[in-house]
């Protein structure tokens, strides 16, 4: 399944999910840009850390290009830089309805915006957007989580009609609840007792490492990974 010669863009990497991501593309031969505020390259070789708010276009595409300008491509972006507040849409603070919104919504866009056209000089371009089983359905207690994660979806499912014909696969990777440090900063909604019997950040990992290692001739539009606590919701 080597990754050998691929360079791979990553946000949201300096913990939990992307970190994960990032271990197992790096361990598979890939050179990562590793994009995250506090832009930690983990210690990984063939890693470059990059300080990136991906709130900012500016600093997105410029996160992109010093990847490219390191490494020489760019052939995989994996967007899952995001945040979570669990309250009913009445009792959500406004700046967190706001965080919700930029990071996970206009993040991936402005990483898909910015990753595209060397995804496409690449010619085996991937794609792949960290969504949610919330961006599947909605769910209580998390209107504009779900909100941002159904935009995050549409986006990648649209953007695989016009990237398809470029050779770039696009796919929606929607976990289930995933044990990490997502929304267990104070006032976001989540206690440390609740991460019991979650799948794990390296679970999710292997299953975007799965979706970008198929042979070129097809793709996963979306893989949805449950823990055995949850149920499916139908
Ligand atoms: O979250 P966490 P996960 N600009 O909190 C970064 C989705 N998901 O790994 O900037 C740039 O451990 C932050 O880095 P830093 C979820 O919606 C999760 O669990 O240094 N980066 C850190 O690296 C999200 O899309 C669960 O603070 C920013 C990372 O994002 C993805 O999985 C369930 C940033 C967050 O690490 C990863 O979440 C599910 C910014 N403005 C979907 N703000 C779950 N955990 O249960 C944050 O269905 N980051």
């Amino acid at each position: 399944m080597g990754l050998e010669g691929k360079v791979a863009f990553v946000t949201g990497a300096s913990r939990g999910i992307g970190a994960a991501v990032a271990r197992a593309l790096s361990s598979e031969g890939a050179s990562v840009g590793l994009a995250s505020r506090s832009g930690d390259d983990l210690g990984l070789e063939n890693a470059l850390g990059l300080l990136c708010d991906v709130r900012d276009l500016v600093q997105v595409e410029s996160a992109v290009a010093r990847t490219v300008e390191r490494f020489g491509r760019l052939d995989v972006c994996v967007a899952n830089a995001g945040v979570g507040s669990y309250h009913a849409l009445v009792d959500t603070p406004v700046e967190h309805l706001e965080e919700m919104i930029d990071v996970n919504l206009k993040g991936t866009i402005y990483a898909a915006r910015a990753s595209i056209p060397h995804l496409i000089a690449s010619g085996e371009g991937d794609l792949v957007t960290v969504a949610s089983e919330a961006g599947r359905r909605g769910l209580p207690g998390e209107a504009v989580y779900c909100a941002s994660k159904f935009g995050q979806v549409g986006l990648t499912r649209a953007l695989d009609h016009e990237l398809r014909e470029h050779g770039v696969r696009c796919t929606n990777v929607c976990p289930g609840g995933v044990a990490t440090d997502f929304a267990l900063e104070d006032g976001y909604g989540r206690t440390p007792d609740l991460l019991e019997g979650m799948m794990s950040a390296e679970d999710v990992a292997e299953v975007v490492l799965f979706c970008i290692t198929r042979p070129r001739g097809h793709r996963i539009l979306e893989a949805a990974l449950r823990p055995m606590t949850e149920p499916s919701w139908g």
